[in-house]
């Protein structure tokens, strides 16, 4: 076991958490008090590189000085009308994040998850009225390892135990295929009562598992010979994440639903949107859908600042170029204790070899020490997802930490 000495402050909010907190996470042991950029400092004002940027939140960095002040200004102006009034950004936005990424239209909410909710209803709507799917026989396939959230349709289509149990009866209609295998969607396809496919281009909760090349434009074809409905979930693999605008962009394929969320506000509030054609979207009427704080002022002015940055600041392009840097330097370090390094752009994880099945913890923790923050995920997998503003130096820095802490590991 690794031992970790804390301070008294760190024990402080770690107990106030654990009596007063719902036990549904078990962070790594720091409590974070600033961020700035690719920075994060503790309670104790120590300094670390952030390694998760927020799951992707925080592609532009923390606290971006852009985004942060149009939360500012918008906040002392208007932050919510609801939808049942309009306000004078959510047409401006809208307008804005269609030409962006080549929809008729969008449709505002807020986690992740609603996202995915809202194109699922999008789609299995489209079945029923356009493609001529009997009443309540609509099916969505989903890739095996996918992950969307937390909501009970989310974990209807999970793979993953820890999602799903005991939390039935589950969301009918849903079906799963293997991921990145184009034979067995083709076969799931036969069933004319399939109305979407959604998958991520690149699985990230599952431990970023980047599907075969051509996989993408292998789906895009197969959607379109039998009419199925492509749903892309980017909100994690989006917004330059893996060196493109979009990770579909990587294939060059369209999907026909597009959710966004997470790195929408860079990090400041929840802000999804789903975009689609009007074939698709204006089948949903008013009334038949929509969220309290989805498209609020507030959002919308955010979300068109995080968007700017972005392209402005060229994250994609520093994405790419700092992926392709830090793949190689991890792989320079020919860990014994690293099996595999994959990913694109800053959307990267290894793989631990270790025949401790805390080992990938207890790196985690190790990299705390060592000035460097990262998760697990599903056991012996590290995520290395940097902010996109990320210099070449501050990488080489920081995979001297992972080296160091490696070395530690034994
Ligand atoms: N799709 C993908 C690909 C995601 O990674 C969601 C949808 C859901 O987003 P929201 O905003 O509803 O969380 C995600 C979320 C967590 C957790 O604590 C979530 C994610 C990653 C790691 C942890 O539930 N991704």
């Amino acid at each position: 076991m690794v031992m970790q000495q804390s301070s008294d402050k760190t024990q402080y909010y770690l107990h106030l958490e654990e009596q007063y907190g719902a036990h549904n996470y078990h962070p790594i042991p720091v409590v974070l008090e600033r961020g700035e950029g690719v920075f994060l400092w503790d309670v104790d004002g120590t300094r670390y590189y952030d390694f998760l940027s927020g799951y992707s939140a925080v592609n532009q960095g923390h606290c971006h000085p852009r985004i942060v002040n149009a939360l500012i200004d918008q906040s002392k102006k208007l932050t919510l009308t609801s939808r049942a009034f309009h306000s004078n950004l959510l047409g401006e936005y809208s307008k804005f994040i269609t030409d962006y990424f080549g929809y008729d239209k969008v449709l505002p909410m807020n986690t992740g998850v609603e996202g995915g909710e809202t194109a699922i209803k999008l789609a299995r709507r489209w079945g029923y009225t356009k493609k001529g799917i009997p009443e309540n026989k609509a099916k969505i396939i989903f890739a095996e390892g996918n992950f969307w959230g937390r909501t009970l349709a989310a974990i209807s289509s999970s793979t993953d135990p820890s999602s799903y149990k005991a939390f039935g009866p589950y969301m009918p209609g849903f079906e799963l295929v293997p991921y990145n295998d184009l034979a067995a969607l083709e076969k799931a396809f036969q069933d004319k009562n399939v109305a979407a496919f959604m998958v991520e281009p690149i699985q990230g909760e599952a431990g970023v598992v980047v599907p075969d090349e051509g996989y993408l434009k292998g789906v895009r074809q197969l959607c379109d010979e039998y009419n199925v409905l492509f749903i892309a979930d980017e909100i994690q693999t989006g917004l330059c994440r893996t060196g493109k605008m979009l990770a579909c962009d990587h294939e060059n394929v369209h999907p026909d639903i597009l959710i966004l969320g997470k790195a929408l506000s860079g990090g400041t509030m929840p802000v999804s949107a789903v975009l689609a054609d009007d074939d698709i979207m204006l089948n949903i009427k008013p009334g038949e859908h929509g969220s309290t704080y989805g498209g609020n002022p507030l959002a919308c002015a955010v979300a068109m600042e995080a968007l700017k940055v972005l392209k402005e600041e060229m994250m994609a392009e520093n994405a790419e170029a700092m992926g392709m840097i830090l793949r190689a330097e991890l792989e320079n370090l020919n860990s014994p204790r690293i099996n595999l390094v994959r990913g694109k752009g800053l959307l990267n994880a290894i793989v631990i070899d270790h025949s401790n099945k805390e080992a990938a913890w207890e790196l985690c923790l190790d990299l705390k020490e060592n000035g460097l923050l990262a998760k697990p995920t599903h056991g012996d997998k590290i995520r290395f997802a940097p902010p996109l503003i990320i210099t070449e130096e501050q990488i080489k820095e920081c995979v001297g930490i992972i080296g160091k802490s490696l070395e530690k590991l034994g």
